[in-house]
């Protein structure tokens, strides 16, 4: 064997081993969680596929680089080597291979793309609301539900969500699904998921999307069939609007329009104040003074959040409440035939966590 061909075998038989240590080590350190859905098995296929091949050229850059700075290091008494430049074989070799590799890579992925994304005969549909910093969810097809902050989902049902949001972008992302798609203000964006493991996972907000991204994060349930038939049956049926009280419409616009995603009800800080006993105190302003928290000052904090500030809390209530507000008076007034003042709701439903 010449000295050529046994430096090359060592070389083959170390970017062997370097591969096969790499892939270990990275498939070690980025473990993807637990796959709960139909359209993970491909795209963990890919992923595998992309982590075997970042192995294979992290090794072969590495043992080559390694292997000549050790074994071809320059003695003493040794003359210069021999000056060359290019090698034209093994250029067009090197940008033909990764061609070839990157374009069925991207083959691969549009054909896996259309399979995943694709429509499916018996799917449900569920409506995904996104906003700063919450998520509401409700069931075209079981109007009992209304809005639910925790989306439960049947295992092995093709689901469609259809997804709106009320302000900047967000993007609608549980890690166990593997898919993500963005919601887009102005658009309704679809995306499809069949969940095919039980288990709680979370949804997350993966679109940086003001000061409390962070807790954008949701409750996905995946429970069988039957669990989730019993949870429908447990909902009450929703009373029509003008039938259910001024408190209980209040709670329900409180999911619908996302305050209590800044405030709760049960004397913990958020974005926002507490409700639990706000009504009646006497609140410290931004500006030095105080006023008492009444029914006035209320539909202004809502209608005009930035001119009366609590001190200690940022200006970051939504400033579009007031045509939100008016926009849905009209819906309900034009589809129902029914005078709402939702704001008079919102203020009976805080007036009865005053303590
Ligand atoms: C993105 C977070 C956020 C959302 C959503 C939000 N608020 Fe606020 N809210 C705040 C912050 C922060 C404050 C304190 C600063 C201020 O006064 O504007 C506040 C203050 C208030 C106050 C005055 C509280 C006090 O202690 O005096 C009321 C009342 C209020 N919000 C009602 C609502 C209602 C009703 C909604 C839903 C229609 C809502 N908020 C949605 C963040 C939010
Ligand atoms: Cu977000």
């Amino acid at each position: 064997m010449s000295r050529n061909t046994r430096h090359l075998l060592t070389v083959a038989l170390l970017v062997i081993v370097g591969t096969v240590v790499t892939y270990f080590v990275l498939t070690a350190v980025y473990q993807l969680p637990v796959a709960a859905s139909e359209e993970a098995g491909p795209i963990d296929q890919l992923f595998d596929i992309q982590f075997a091949l970042i192995s294979f050229l992290f090794a072969l850059i590495i043992v080559f680089m390694l292997y000549s700075a050790v074994v071809f290091r320059r003695k003493p008494g040794d003359e210069e080597g021999a000056d060359f430049q290019g090698h034209t074989v093994l250029e067009i070799v090197w940008t033909v291979v990764p061609l070839i590799i990157v374009v069925a890579l991207g083959v691969f992925s549009a054909f896996m793309l259309a399979d995943i994304t694709a429509a499916e005969p018996n799917e449900m549909d569920v409506r995904v609301q996104g906003r700063q910093w919450s998520w509401a969810f409700s069931y075209p097809d079981y109007e009992e539900v209304g809005f639910t902050t925790r989306l439960v989902l049947p295992v092995d049902q093709p689901i469609r969500l259809l997804m709106r949001s009320d302000d900047v972008l967000h993007s609608f992302w549980v890690p166990e699904f593997r898919v993500k798609q963005d919601l887009v203000p102005g658009q309704v964006t679809e995306l499809r998921i069949t969940p095919d493991r039980e288990g709680s996972y979370k949804v997350r907000c993966a679109e940086i999307c003001g000061l409390n991204h962070s807790i954008m994060v949701a409750e996905v349930e995946v429970v069988s069939q039957a669990e989730f038939d019993q949870w429908i049956a447990e909902q009450t049926p929703l009373l029509p609007l003008d039938e259910m009280s001024a408190i209980e419409r209040g709670r329900q616009w409180s999911t619908e329009l996302g305050c209590n995603s800044c405030h709760t009800i049960d004397g913990v800080v958020g974005a926002g104040p507490t409700w639990l006993g706000l009504y009646g105190i006497t609140e410290n302003l931004v500006d030095g003074s105080t006023i008492i928290v009444d029914e006035e000052y209320i539909r202004k904090s809502i209608l005009n959040p930035s001119i009366q500030l609590v001190d200690g809390y940022a200006d970051s209530m939504p400033k579009d409440f007031i045509d939100r507000i008016a926009a849905r008076e009209a819906e309900i007034a034009e589809r129902q035939g029914i005078e709402l003042d939702i704001v008079a709701d919102l203020i009976a439903y805080i007036e009865t966590l005053a303590e």
